[in-house]
């Protein structure tokens, strides 16, 4: 089937699961949980589902979800029920307990069970890593990083990366998380502040005042309290609307090099949230799907275990391009992609409007006006490398 075939001695295992993505955020909300359900079928379409061990995710437990979470949070995300919220009301600031119900995070039907169904598929994935049956695991319904131990935030419930994240360390002394989502990794950062058996770095559109989370500046490097082991332990990449391929990768090979080489880490977790891709509804930047797949090529090259995480991305279309692009790195088969995506496939309906032939690799959206200089990134280069002398390995 168009030639994809199983690398020998190598195994990529594909964690997903089709109750996850009849769940709706409402009407207008930017998250879409069918954006999956186009992601894969572009994915099987290209016939990768032959190179990959494939599993039907299951839901995380309770006690699971409580490795992270605190039980009077879960307690009430488990039993709270939608409500219909009255239009006028629907921005104001009720008292939100926990921050649910407000309009990033609605109360919506299943929403414990889109809870648990995304984080079951991380640690499944986490799980075929640590028993070695896979190199890669990839689970796009994960990557929620903004969830906090006792709290909900930006379109996120429960931090599947960090209960996966949990599951490495039984295995591996250290951990590298890298976060290429558009926006601050807070959560995840956050979960993993007092120690330094992870080292957290997120790229992100970084303005205090008007881009969310408005956390994530240069300088913030996890709290340097005197006995915090995790001190330095937080890279942060903030950048300015428009940034390209290639400076993205640019400063994705300088500042991953120097960590990789300095922590020594034993495994990696990439958050691959695709609204850092040019055209997104909420994104700023103009990567193309070759430069947000650069650095899932850099981490594979790197020959640790690997888990690949989904994330943000509000451009249905261009979500499935990035992350079916991705896939194929993971696998190794992206030089045997036709450019031109598979005809007579379910999901053609949702290309067919944007060109006649649409491709793989070229995506939906202007570019933005790069706001950011040479200048600026040398010195976010320079600052990583002062902050990984205070580092051990
Ligand atoms: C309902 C309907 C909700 C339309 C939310 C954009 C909407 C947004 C909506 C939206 C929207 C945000 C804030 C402001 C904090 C609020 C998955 C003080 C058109 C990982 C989360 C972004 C990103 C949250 C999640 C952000 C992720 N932006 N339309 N909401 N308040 N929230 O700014 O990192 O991608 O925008
Ligand atoms: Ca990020
Ligand atoms: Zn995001």
């Amino acid at each position: 089937e168009a030639g994809i075939t199983r690398p020998r001695g190598y195994n990529v295992s594909f964690h997903c699961n089709p109750d996850m993505e009849q769940h709706h955020f409402g009407q207008t909300h930017p998250m879409k949980p069918w954006r999956l359900t186009l992601s894969k079928s572009l994915i099987y379409s290209y016939g990768m589902s032959f190179a990959m061990d494939n599993y039907i995710s299951r839901a995380a437990t309770y006690e699971e979800l409580a490795s992270f979470h605190s039980t009077d949070y879960l307690d009430f995300l488990g039993t709270v029920l939608p409500e219909p919220i009255p239009r006028d009301l629907e921005n104001q600031n009720p008292d939100l307990k926990f921050n649910l119900g407000g309009s990033d995070c609605p109360l919506f039907e299943g929403l414990y069970d889109y809870c648990s169904l995304s984080a079951g598929g991380a640690l499944d994935a986490a799980r075929k890593i640590t028993s070695k049956q896979s190199d890669i695991a990839v689970a796009w319904g994960g990557g929620l990083h903004h969830a906090k131990k006792a709290e909900a935030s930006g379109f996120c419930y429960i931090n599947d990366i960090v209960i996966a994240v949990l599951e490495l360390l039984r295995y591996y002394p250290r951990v590298l998380y890298i976060d290429i989502d558009v926006h601050h990794g807070d959560g995840v950062e956050e979960a993993f502040f007092s120690t330094d058996r992870v080292m957290t770095v997120s790229f992100h559109k970084y303005d205090p005042n008007n881009f969310f989370p408005g956390t994530g500046a240069l300088e913030d490097n996890g709290p340097k309290s005197e006995h915090n082991p995790g001190a330095h332990h937080a890279v942060n990449v903030p950048l300015n609307d428009g940034i390209t391929d290639e400076q993205y990768g640019w400063l994705f090979d300088k500042v991953i090099g120097q960590i990789v080489d300095k922590f020594r880490p034993g495994a990696i977790a990439l958050q691959c949230g695709a609204d850092s891709l040019a055209g997104d509804r909420l994104g700023r930047f103009n990567l193309q799907v070759q430069g947000h797949g650069a650095c899932v090529e850099y981490c594979r090259k790197m020959n640790l275990p690997l888990i690949l995480f989904g994330g943000g991305g509000y451009t249905p279309r261009n979500v499935a391009r990035a992350w079916t692009y991705e896939t194929s790195i993971a696998i190794g088969c992206q030089d045997k992609l036709d450019p031109l995506l598979p005809p007579h496939a379910p999901w053609r309906d949702h290309f067919r409007h944007e060109t006649l032939f649409p491709t793989l690799e070229q995506i939906l959206g202007e570019p933005r006006q790069n706001r950011n200089t040479q200048k600026r990134l040398t010195e976010i280069v320079q600052h990583v490398t002062e902050q990984l002398r205070f580092v051990e390995a």
